[in-house]
């Protein structure tokens, strides 16, 4: 089997691509990847000689034709992902998440190669505090920042193009990831790195958000269950019962580094942030038979903070001009 994956220089994807190699001997990997900010060439260097890599634009219609031709299936994971920057610029998002899943489209439409498409449960916007509700496959799309509504277009193409042309495609909404090649950008990373760098973590407004917290490793074997069994033109929701504020998070991250409790900054807050997300997985646990094996949240989150101890090299080139930038835009917001 060859698959093409786009993206795959970035966090998911490149963990994606690590777990491939390592448990998947007879998967030929090409990774597509244009190597912007949020890319890291070195997450890839154990594998780097079992892989192909491109450096290319899932924009560039021409490279795409080329990269996918005789493949087997393409998993696109490449996207412009972060929320806060999204508020800041929203055009890079409309441009790979949109059109860049519409050139994929028409490529793996005019090859006939099957496309799995990694989405996210931003799409569905978010649920109030303390009720049980949850999103399904049944949920409206309601998406609340650029980054969201970028994501929920490129979802509608694949609908259209499964049901007007018959393309051979999946989607999935997996909730939040969390774990090692994570950039210092998001959540989780930026607070921990903020400790290990002698910095105060920043907690947007009061903290009650909750997100729902998935291991990156979970969110990719669930990936590759539907690229084994899943039903073409189906969606699945990937979520691992991860529910917490950022509040208890934080309080978990500086506990585990032997921090105080209040050891931290509240910042202003970001404007629309959603209050909660949250997937019920039946769908794909009673349909494919996945299971999260790493949902033991406490243990993930202190292998986390090892991984980032262990390899300042990977992170801190770039730590600097992320906390600038943040501190530009705090500073502008009051
Ligand atoms: P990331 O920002 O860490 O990585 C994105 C990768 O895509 C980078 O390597 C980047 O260089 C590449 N890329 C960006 N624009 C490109 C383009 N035009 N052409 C080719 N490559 C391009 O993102 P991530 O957190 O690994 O997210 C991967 C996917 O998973 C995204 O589609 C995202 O929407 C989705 N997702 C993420 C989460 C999460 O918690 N991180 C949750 C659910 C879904
Ligand atoms: O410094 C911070 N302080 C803080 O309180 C940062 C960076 C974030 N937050 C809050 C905002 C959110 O409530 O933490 C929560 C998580 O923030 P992010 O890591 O930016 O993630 P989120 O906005 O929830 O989106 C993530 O999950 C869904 C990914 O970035 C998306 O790509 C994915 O689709």
């Amino acid at each position: 089997m060859h698959i093409v994956v786009t993206g795959g220089a970035g966090f998911i994807g490149a963990n994606f691509v690590r777990r491939t190699v390592d448990t998947r001997p007879d998967v030929r990997v090409t990774v597509l990847d244009s190597l912007t900010y949020a890319a890291n060439e070195s997450s890839l260097d154990e594998v780097r000689d079992r892989i192909d890599f491109v450096k290319g634009s899932i924009t560039d219609p021409a490279v795409v034709d080329e990269v996918i031709a005789g493949a087997d299936a393409v998993v696109n994971f490449a996207a412009d992902t972060h929320n806060d920057n999204s508020l800041n610029d929203p055009w890079p998002f409309l441009d790979t998440n949109i059109r860049g899943t519409a050139v994929l489209l028409d490529a793996v439409r005019r090859h006939d190669v099957r496309l799995h498409h990694i989405s996210t449960d931003e799409v569905f916007g978010d649920l109030p505090l303390d009720t049980p509700e949850r999103f399904t496959e049944d949920t409206p799309y309601r998406p609340s920042s650029p980054y969201s509504a970028s994501k929920a277009s490129s979802d509608h193409l694949v609908r259209a193009w499964v049901r007007s042309f018959g393309v051979r495609a999946t989607i999935s909404n997996c909730s939040n990831n969390y774990g090692p090649y994570q950039h210092v950008e998001k959540f989780i990373p930026r607070q921990i790195t903020n400790v290990l760098s002698g910095a105060r973590p920043k907690l947007y407004g009061a903290g009650l958000n909750v997100r729902d917290w998935i291991h990156v490793d979970d969110h990719n074997d669930a990936v590759w269950a539907i690229l084994d069994r899943g039903a073409i033109g189906e969606t699945y929701l990937i979520g691992a019962d991860g529910e917490r504020s950022n509040r208890e998070v934080l309080g978990m991250i500086l506990e585990a580094m032997g921090r105080p409790a209040d050891d931290f900054d509240a910042v202003p807050d970001r404007a629309g942030h959603d209050l909660r997300y949250a997937i019920d997985a039946t769908r794909i646990r009673r349909d494919l038979g996945w299971e999260p094996a790493r949902a033991d949240f406490a243990q993930g989150l202190a292998d986390t903070v090892n991984w980032y101890r262990d390899n300042p090299s990977w992170w801190s080139p770039g730590k600097a001009g992320v906390e600038s930038a943040y501190a530009r835009r705090e500073a502008s917001d009051v």
